[in-house]
């Protein structure tokens, strides 16, 4: 069997003569005219990166390398006798952009348990850290005191060819998504549960020995955060957390600054904060309005919401202009195992009502919800409670899909980014015809 390392190189190779021709021949094309609107509105909807591992549909949502999310429900190889996808297959999908045998499946599994162990140095970082840091500002110092640890930054220093540049990166980013789990059980039992101390379980595939770490030994579970860590991975280049790894990793920062920084982004309320959020304002609902709502209390608190000024966390997006597939997900998986949860009751009940309100409030693009919507219920409904740390889970996926793309980016060997901004007085002056 081909490992990994030999499997992308078989991909990558070829790409890099690929994408060489097609620029020489292509280059000139024009494939986007940009407004003043979209310079100052956050580069909205501008085609201007490639980004290989998944391509989003703003009416479909997201694919994986082609795939839907029910279709990799359906492919990617399972743990015995479970119905959701390993991550560590979704890896090797987004890698090579081919589905993984159980065999392909199971060397990436025994990669990540060989280098999984948290080194101490990490463990006593983290505890030198007050305890009311936020989880995610803890799992990104987590990530970026390891940097010293870099393959890639080490023979850089040495000086080798920019055609090589990946192979360390593959290292790196190999020994970092196996450490992940640690790093973030680390934080989670140090910051919820009194430092306690879980040895990782060499029998179990990441996912699991990932919950096992935090405590939670439940099969179901475990499949839940199997499919929470496969459908969080990617989406699109475009995204803070993606645009943020690639951006800081195209300066060749190693792959510990990257994803640290990516994950900083990921940490903010308009992208992956988004999943505490909307547990915090549901139990709000919950508080103020005493147990279950009723829809009219329900659309009243909404109401509410969105007259103080503050978003509806969890609805809304920048790209999709349907309902999230990944709420949808979720949405199936609480139907199957919990459809009498009542936090589950009420995020379907927001579901009912939260689209129409936002049409009627006539500001946002995409009344419907996003991944964050759900997410915390189904955590809340198996004992994790601390929606705090809920970001630190999202971002241990979406690890997976940007650190996929650094190590293309290495092989295809992208240079440093670097757009031309303009002040106000110059669009006046260059942009703004006269008379
Ligand atoms: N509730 C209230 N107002 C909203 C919402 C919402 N959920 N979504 C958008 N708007 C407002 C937005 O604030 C903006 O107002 P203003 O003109 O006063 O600045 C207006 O509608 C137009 O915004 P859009 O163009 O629809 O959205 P944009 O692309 O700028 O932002 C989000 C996308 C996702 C940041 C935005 O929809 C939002 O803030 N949603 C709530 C937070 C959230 O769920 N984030 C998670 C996204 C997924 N993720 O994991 O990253
Ligand atoms: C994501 O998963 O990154 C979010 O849905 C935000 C986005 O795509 O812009």
């Amino acid at each position: 069997m081909k490992t990994l390392k030999q499997r992308f190189a078989e991909k990558m190779l070829p790409m890099r003569d690929e994408v060489k021709g097609f620029l020489q021949e292509h280059g000139d094309t024009v494939i986007h005219e940009v407004t003043l609107q979209q310079a100052f509105g956050g580069m909205r909807g501008i085609k201007c990166m490639a980004w290989e591992p998944s391509l989003l549909d703003p009416l479909e949502g997201i694919r994986f390398r082609g795939y839907t999310i029910p279709e990799l429900q359906q492919k990617l190889p399972k743990a015995p006798g479970g119905n959701e996808p390993l991550p560590e297959a979704l890896f090797f999908l987004l890698m090579t952009g081919d589905i993984p045998t159980d065999e392909e499946t199971a060397e990436i599994t025994a990669e990540w348990k060989k280098r999984g162990e948290l080194p101490d140095y990490v463990a006593q970082v983290l505890d030198s850290l007050p305890l009311d840091t936020h989880p995610m500002t803890q799992f990104s110092i987590g990530i970026l005191c390891q940097q010293r640890d870099s393959v890639f930054a080490a023979q850089y220093r040495e000086g080798i060819k920019k055609t090589d540049y990946w192979e360390s990166t593959l290292e790196d980013v190999m020994t970092l998504l196996a450490r992940l789990p640690a790093v973030a059980a680390k934080v989670y039992n140090r910051t919820y549960k009194n430092d306690r101390k879980i040895a990782p379980d060499p029998k179990l595939d990441w996912g699991a020995n990932f919950a096992h770490m935090m405590g939670y030994n439940k099969e179901e579970f475990r499949e839940l955060l199997r499919l929470y860590l496969v459908i969080h991975a990617d989406h699109e280049g475009g995204n803070v957390s993606a645009h943020t790894t690639r951006l800081v990793g195209s300066a060749l920062s190693d792959a510990y600054y990257s994803l640290s920084g990516g994950m900083n982004g990921l940490a903010g309320p308009l992208h992956g904060l988004a999943n505490q959020e909307v547990l915090r304002w549901i139990m709000e609902v919950k508080e103020k309005l005493g147990g279950t709502p009723t829809k009219e209390d329900l659309v009243k608190f909404l109401w509410d919401t969105l007259n103080s000024g503050q978003v509806i966390p969890g609805y809304g997006h920048a790209v999709l202009r349907k309902t999230d597939p990944r709420y949808m997900a979720q949405r199936e998986f609480a139907l199957k195992h919990l459809p009498d949860d009542e936090i589950f009751k009420v995020v379907s009940m927001i579901f009912e009502v939260a689209p129409g309100i936002l049409e009627k409030h006539g500001k946002a693009k995409n009344p419907w919800p996003n991944v964050d919507a759900h997410s915390g219920c189904l955590l809340v409904h198996y004992g994790m409670t601390e929606y705090d740390f809920y970001t630190v889970l999202f971002g241990c996926s979406r690890a997976m899909g940007v650190l996929t793309s650094l190590v293309w980016d290495r092989g295809l060997g992208a240079p440093i980014e670097r757009p031309k901004s303009f002040t106000l007085q110059f669009a006046k002056e260059n942009f703004i015809k006269k008379g």
